[in-house]
């Protein structure tokens, strides 16, 4: 398991290089170029300036979350052949710097959602929190509007830009069905996962976060059966799986540590977080700790340790603990510790099967 930390950019984030390279056992930044809207070719000087400022931190640019796709892209538009080719030229560059591993998603118009940033736990701590029946009734600029306000920091997967023509963009989701959507994304992964896999890159989508459909619009990416239908679109190690256990622990049928056993030769980058689901549907997310949530984070680091996982993982989300005045999910406290739970898990279990492997010596001895 290689541990990465994201990292929003130099004056688009609470948390410093200089802090990240201080948590035990983190070797780089998962990165992305916040500012350069979906479909636009990047900048191969911006590519690197991200790289120096990294390396001088002695971190590396290995994961890239995210290249978003465009819309046109998901809607399967007669334009999204231009953007195509913008978003393959990217994976070029990108490989070209050394990048391993591009996590995006497809999900129409929004990315994450929750409906409310800064839900308070009862130990004064607080954090994202989704209520189901709040999302029905309303306005989805309502939700556009709790997620963007509370910070000048951007939030990824909500660019003010492409949200401020939310109208025209569900007019255009209008009678795409689950079936079109798949069509579309097994369309864009014919003509990228060729050039990933000439670029040294594995494509890693990332699941829906809540893993259902909301406002109406499909989703697609949301459960075990869909996981294994999407990696059937294109058979290669570069169409693979970036396995998020927050996304889809949102819903409590998901077994992701079955998961990870059946998928686990396609999974090059982990999202290890908890949340806690209440009976009504509603989910909070927690600290890392079994316990805390309802996601068996404790099974599912044994399952990564027992496949022989070598890929990269990153706590994904933390609470706002401590009073840190952070982008909501994003701050430096929770997600550290966050990381030292999932490294004394992994200790524990490398130690387990040291244990067993000498005890097993002495006995053919
Ligand atoms: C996050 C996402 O919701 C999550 O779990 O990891 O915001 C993720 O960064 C994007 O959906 C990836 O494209
Ligand atoms: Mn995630």
């Amino acid at each position: 398991m290689r541990m990465v930390f994201r990292w929003f950019g130099e004056g688009n984030d609470t948390v410093s290089l200089d802090h990240i390279r201080q948590i035990p056992g983190v070797e780089g930044i998962v990165w992305s170029l916040h500012d350069i809207p979906a479909g636009e070719e990047w900048p191969m000087e911006r590519i690197e300036e991200v790289r120096d400022q990294a390396s001088a931190f002695g971190l590396h640019i290995d994961v890239v979350e995210s290249v978003n796709v465009h819309e046109d892209i998901k809607l399967g538009l007669p334009s999204r052949d231009r953007y195509i080719a913008n978003y393959i030229r990217t994976i070029e560059k990108l490989g070209q710097v050394g990048v391993k591993v591009i996590c995006y998603n497809f999900m129409p118009i929004f990315d994450w959602a929750r409906t409310d940033m800064f839900k308070a736990a009862p130990d004064g701590s607080t954090a994202l929190f989704f209520e189901k029946s709040k999302i029905h009734g309303i306005d989805p600029m309502e939700l556009v509007r709790t997620i963007t306000q509370n910070s000048s920091l951007t939030m990824p997967g909500w660019e003010p830009e492409r949200l401020a023509h939310l109208t025209s963009l569900f007019e255009a989701y209008r009678g795409v069905t689950e079936e079109d959507l798949w069509s579309n994304l097994e369309y864009f992964l014919n003509a990228v996962v060729p050039v990933a896999e000439k670029s040294g890159i594995r494509m890693a989508i990332h699941p829906d976060d809540p893993p259902w459909s909301i406002f109406g619009l499909p989703r697609i990416i949301t459960s075990q059966e869909n996981l294994r239908k999407f990696l059937s679109l294109y058979d290669s190690p570069a169409n693979s799986l970036t396995l998020c256990s927050g996304s889809l622990g949102a819903n409590p049928d998901n077994d992701i540590v079955s998961m990870i056993h059946e998928f686990h030769d396609r999974i090059p980058f982990a999202h290890i977080r908890n949340v806690r689901v209440f009976e009504n549907g509603d989910f909070i997310e927690t600290s890392h700790r079994t316990q805390d949530g309802t996601v068996d984070i404790a099974g599912i680091v044994q399952a990564y340790h027992e496949t022989g996982f070598t890929g990269y993982a990153r706590p994904d989300h933390g609470r706002h603990i401590w009073g840190e005045q952070c982008r909501p999910g994003y701050g430096l406290y929770d997600r550290a510790l966050g990381i030292m739970y999932l490294w004394g898990l992994w200790d524990a279990y490398t130690r387990k099967s040291q244990d067993q492997a000498s005890k097993l010596k002495e006995v053919v001895q």
